[in-house]
């Protein structure tokens, strides 16, 4: 019979320590706390990281100079986190992940509104087809932890990354990114 060495040596431990089965019940007890202790402290650890804003999810974006054509990124609720913010002219690869806890799209669109402010229909999204607003390509709402790679062929421009699912542009689902 196969046994876990842990297992095996909780048991020798209180085995010996204990020395006989009466204590046992004890011994669990004293196990359970330990257990019940570490996971106070996982569940305050983590209560920690969520009061210092620190999202693991989130490993931001690059300084807004690093130039690529190979774009790895993520979304999620709610922004776009981006390894550069820049690209030169012509074929444009972006390798994203969904970080998030519900589906999200990732729309390149060119465009020279600011960043964060093209304008939002009643539906709390924009026309994709709209004025000044040109929509390239796009991932499709595609689920959590999962990743899609989109290629693209960019001219030089004003571009934002985007989700234009209802209400999720409006919360901070864009990046602004550029082609020379
Ligand atoms: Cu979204």
């Amino acid at each position: 019979m196969s046994q876990s060495p842990v297992l095996g040596s909780i048991r020798m431990k209180y085995s010996v320590k204990l020395m006989g089965p009466s204590l046992c019940g004890e011994a669990k007890g004293v196990l359970m706390k330990n257990f019940r202790l570490i996971g106070v402290l996982l569940l305050t650890a983590s209560f920690a990281l969520v009061s210092c804003g620190a999202d693991p999810t989130n490993f931001g974006t690059l300084p807004a100079d690093t130039v690529s054509n190979k774009i790895t990124g993520n979304v999620h609720e709610w922004g776009i986190d981006l390894s550069a913010q820049k690209a030169t002219e012509g074929e444009v690869i972006f390798a994203i992940a969904n970080f998030g806890t519900i589906a999200h799209e990732f729309i390149v669109v060119k465009t020279d509104y600011e960043v964060g402010q093209i304008p939002l229909g009643e539906n709390n999204r924009f026309d994709e087809e709209g004025e000044g607003v040109e929509a390239i390509n796009e991932i499709k709402e595609f689920p959590i932890n999962t990743s899609e790679v989109l290629t693209v062929n960019l001219e030089a421009g004003n571009y934002q990354l985007l989700c234009n699912i209802a209400g999720h542009y409006k919360n901070g689902m864009y990046a602004a990114f550029t082609v020379e």
